[in-house]
């Protein structure tokens, strides 16, 4: 089943919303955000961890780990994020992983959401995240910029996803602060990090490069480095452990 917008659409259509006052009301609408992009730029190791339970290519990855453990074993790990999914219907995910991963680290925490609207932004920002993914995929140029300049006035940090080079050039624009290249295809669930090496000398200097899915490895990190990727976003290497926090640990070791 290909995920597409209209089935995202569905999906939020049928979950009762929080109303927009209120999520402005909470108390981490109001904090003071880390930013992802910094924390990258100033690393060595540049490894973004991600709490994903199951995927659509996968199925169950980790049903057990217990988000907020996980959280405190990435940082022990040395990681310089986590990314938390937070859709249900095809990863499993919840806002409530994002919030306990929230209460158990001051890493920085990206959204990883399909997101559409503003709404969405907000949430985010309500349940502890400094970061939020947008995929060139499922949106316009104009939806990008709307949605980035939400998130920015918001002390979000704003990583954009592409797969093809036709996304890349729809998308480039100031309001982001990182430039996301998916390995994976979502329609084919194929990985190849050729994808990243190929589209790394498009991505102006600028945007910190970050490269995301299928790296298991050591080796491909350092290679990715040498085509100027500086953030390495790793689920499922780490997830099918039973002790992620501890795989992340000897992975950065
Ligand atoms: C992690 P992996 O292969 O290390 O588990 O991949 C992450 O890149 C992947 O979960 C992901 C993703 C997405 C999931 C990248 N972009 C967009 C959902 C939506």
């Amino acid at each position: 089943e290909k995920i597409t917008r209209d089935k995202r659409k569905e999906v939020d259509l049928k979950k009762s919303l929080i109303p927009i006052s209120q999520l402005k009301a909470s108390v981490l609408f109001e904090r003071e955000t880390f930013s992802l992009a910094k924390a990258l730029r100033n690393s060595t190791t540049g490894i973004i961890a991600e709490y994903k339970r199951r995927s659509p290519s996968k199925k169950s990855i980790n049903q057990d780990a217990n988000v907020g453990q996980v959280a405190q074993g990435y940082l022990k790990g040395g990681v310089c994020g986590m990314s938390v999914l937070t859709d249900i219907k095809y990863f499993g995910g919840s806002l409530e992983d994002l919030l306990l991963a929230r209460a158990s680290v001051t890493l920085p925490l990206l959204r990883k959401e399909f997101i559409i609207d503003e709404y969405q932004i907000l949430e985010a920002k309500a349940h502890g995240a400094d970061v939020i993914l947008l995929i060139a995929a499922i949106l316009t140029r104009n939806e990008i910029k709307t949605l980035s300049v939400l998130a920015k006035s918001l002390g979000l940090n704003v990583l954009l996803e592409v797969h093809n080079e036709e996304e890349l050039h729809k998308s480039v624009m100031p309001s982001l602060d990182m430039l996301g290249v998916n390995n994976r295809d979502l329609k084919t669930f194929e990985v190849s990090l050729d994808t990243s090496k190929h589209l790394s000398s498009l991505i102006p200097d600028d945007f910190v490069k970050v490269s995301e899915s299928g790296i298991s490895s050591i080796e491909a990190i350092k290679e990715l480095k040498q085509y100027g990727y500086q953030g390495f976003l790793i689920g499922e290497n780490f997830m099918k452990s039973e002790n992620p926090g501890e795989s992340a640990f000897e992975f950065i070791q």
